[in-house]
């Protein structure tokens, strides 16, 4: 079987299912969000990653269907989540160009929002900055439309695109995702440090929220929180979990 053929077979079988990573704020004591990652278990056990069938789904434009199933899936597992305890918490969701290009995108996002319970500001939609640079004509007016209905919508990965900022002005977004290379080079490397403080200011400025992806350790949260970044993610804080271990974390007291 080719690789297409077994994402067709793994949306029809069941074989995807969701991780969530915290997301928490800069004293690292509060979780604000999570963020979707999809998994894709083969029947015989074998664990793909995301890097590898992804490019293969946007390629065939599965993704949109593959996407439908994330936004819902992670969407119902919100509501269960709220009811957990962890009220107001949000929920992020990867979403690709082929998605994106989609201008029914936020009528179906806000049906599926208003059929699991939550509200629009609880979903916050992660695009790249590549995507929004590549095809600005087709994604500006998606995205005005997705801010006008109340969904959140995040810059992931970035610095490492080439947005220029006055389109990035332009955007309308609510955060931005400082790429983990970035964060990687703290506190030692001099250029990661006055590219993180640069975002972290730019932010401020655009009155946006700064999170910082890839956390590792200790001298990087101590870094980034001195220097006022908004919230914070990575391995230090709490790696991708299931849902029923995500609750079980809450009720542990984070
Ligand atoms: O979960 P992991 O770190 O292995 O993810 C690898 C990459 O796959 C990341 O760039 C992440 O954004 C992307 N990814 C994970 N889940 C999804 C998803 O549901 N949709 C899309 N489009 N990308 C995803
Ligand atoms: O491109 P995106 O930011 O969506 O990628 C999310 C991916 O980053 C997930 O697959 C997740 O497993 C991975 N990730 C999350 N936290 C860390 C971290 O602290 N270090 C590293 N190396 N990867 C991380
Ligand atoms: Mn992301
Ligand atoms: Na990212």
């Amino acid at each position: 079987l080719t690789m297409e053929a077994e994402l067709h077979r793994a949306l029809a079988e069941n074989e995807f299912h969701l991780e969530y990573q915290p997301v928490f704020d800069h004293y690292g004591d509060r979780m604000v969000a999570v963020e979707a990652l999809l998994r894709w278990r083969k029947p015989d056990g074998e664990m793909v990653p995301p890097d590898q069938f992804i490019p293969i789904a946007e390629k065939s434009r599965l993704i949109v269907q593959i996407g439908r199933w994330v936004v819902r899936q992670a969407c119902r597992d919100l509501a269960v989540l709220h009811s957990a305890g962890l009220a107001g918490l949000r929920v992020n969701v990867n979403m690709a160009a082929p998605e994106f290009t989609n201008t029914s995108l936020p009528y179906e996002l806000t049906e599926v929002v208003a059929s699991c319970g939550i509200a629009a500001r609880h979903l916050c939609l992660e695009l790249t900055e590549g995507l929004v640079m590549k095809q600005p004509e087709k994604v500006l007016p998606v995205m005005q439309m997705l801010r006008q209905l109340g969904f959140h919508i995040s810059l992931d990965d970035f610095g490492i695109g080439h947005s220029s900022l006055s389109r990035l002005k332009k955007l309308p977004i609510t955060s931005l995702k400082i790429d983990r290379s970035f964060v990687a080079g703290l506190p030692h490397d001099r250029g990661d440090g006055a590219i993180v403080r640069s975002i972290i200011d730019l932010g401020r400025h655009m009155k946006l929220d700064v999170v910082a992806e890839g956390v590792e350790t200790d001298a990087q949260l101590l870094y980034l929180a001195q220097f006022g970044c908004t919230y914070l993610q990575g391995y230090l804080l709490s790696r991708p979990l299931p849902l029923q271990q995500l609750i079980a974390l809450h009720h542990n007291g984070k």
